[in-house]
């Protein structure tokens, strides 16, 4: 009967070693994917270095929301890759990560804004991703206890529909690559903070951190909130400003909301776990700063805002808030790839408030990079030098909540 109930420890604690050919920075989705994606081409020697636990930073903190309806060919196509590897993800990983592909609803409640969402649906379209414009009587269909009357100040006039998007259990996420990438053979050390990066002519050597000193010719930075910081051990400055992004849950409800429903008229999005919880953000706090402390003016003007949209939410109660910080690029697209004067640096940051949804895609091309040398061609376009090339790829339209 014991042996039925034992729990295994979903990954193994090994002792750190003196050198390894790849050394990660920031044991989120995203450095553990790409540990998960080398390990599986072959590359095992890989240390993943978290001054947390695990899942701690971001990945920890998002509202676990999953999309691909964005603005740029560019972002579509590569947003829509990590849609369907998280579709597969539970059978991949053998770990149940609860991706419900629940439909997506971002709304408008202006002229202009229908403007934005068509303009999105076409790019979705062109791109053979499913989303479309809809109107309030399909609306009220699919998700009846939304207020799509009149009676609001800012009534609701007609939706951009994504059937893909959906929400995912984010910890199991973490853990089944965790998992996957200690299975193969890749080191995950927890609290374990990088303290420097050595380079010589050039080119990366080493790792410094709390615990000792690692050797090493190829380090990503996969770190989010303190990206900054680390390309800094390089001599690198990122064009990044860092914000408080904030969230908040609500005690369990029976089921009454099966579709994510974003406002960014009214900056908020509200969703239900299958645990009957809604979650519920806004959009990123208006000063920089690396708190993840939570706040009252930010409960308040959301929760206000929520009841514009559901009203049946007037007497429940909050169960808890939090923050966590998210490093905002000018364009609001990633910054990934090589870094031009500093060899075996890799960069997968700048992920704004859209690093969750990215996290299967961009471990995955990121290992192919670190592994091939080559840039695969659906993060080209997201190379740190588009900013001296002027080549930005404008995502700010495609933002749950405008900023
Ligand atoms: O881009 O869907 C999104 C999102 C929701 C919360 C933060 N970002």
């Amino acid at each position: 009967m014991f042996q039925l109930f034992r729990t295994s420890r979903m990954w193994t604690a090994r002792p750190l070693r003196d050198r390894y050919d790849v050394v990660i920075i920031g044991g989120g989705v995203h450095g553990l994917a790409t540990a998960y994606y080398l390990a599986e081409r072959g590359v095992t020697s890989v240390a993943v270095l978290e001054k947390n636990y695990i899942g701690a930073g971001a990945s920890g903190r998002n509202t676990a929301i999953i999309r691909s309806n964005y603005r740029t060919p560019e972002g579509v196509a590569f947003y829509d890759e990590s849609v369907k590897l998280y579709e597969e993800l539970s059978v991949r990983l053998g770990y149940n990560v609860l991706f419900s592909q629940q439909g997506h609803l971002t709304l408008a409640h202006a002229d202009s804004a229908i403007n934005g969402l068509r303009v999105r649906a076409e790019v979705n379209q062109l791109s053979g991703v499913e989303s479309r414009l809809i109107w309030r009587d399909e609306i009220r269909r699919l998700v009846p206890a939304l207020d799509v009357s009149d009676g609001p100040r800012y009534p609701v006039l007609a939706a951009l529909y994504h059937p893909p998007g959906g929400i995912i259990r984010h910890d199991a996420v973490v853990w089944g690559y965790a998992r996957g990438a200690s299975r193969r053979g890749v080191d995950i050390h927890s609290f374990t903070e990088a303290t420097g990066i050595d380079t010589s002519n050039g080119q990366v050597t080493g790792v410094r951190t709390a615990r000792g000193d690692i050797k090493t010719g190829a380090v990503l930075n996969a770190t989010a909130g303190f990206c900054s910081t680390i390309a800094r051990m390089v001599g690198i400055r990122l064009p990044i400003t860092t914000h408080p992004l904030q969230a908040f849950v609500t005690e369990p409800l029976k089921a009454f909301l099966d579709k994510v429903i974003v406002s960014a008229n009214l900056h908020v999005y509200v969703s239900q776990t299958d645990r009957g919880e809604c979650v519920i953000g806004s959009e990123i706090d208006p000063y920089s700063s690396y708190s993840h402390r939570s706040t009252l003016p930010f409960l308040e003007h959301t929760a206000h805002n929520t009841l514009e949209l559901f009203p049946c939410l007037k007497h429940v109660r909050v169960l808890r808030q939090w923050a966590g910080i998210c490093d905002m690029t000018p364009d609001y697209s990633p910054i990934m790839g090589d870094v031009p004067g500093v060899k075996g640096f890799y960069l997968d940051v700048g992920w704004g408030t859209y690093g969750f949804k990215a996290g299967p895609v961009a471990g995955r091309r990121t290992a192919e990079l670190i592994a091939t040398g080559k840039t695969p061609d659906l993060i080209k376009a997201f190379s740190l030098t588009r900013f001296s090339d002027g080549r930005l790829v404008g995502e700010k339209a495609a933002a749950a909540v405008s900023h």
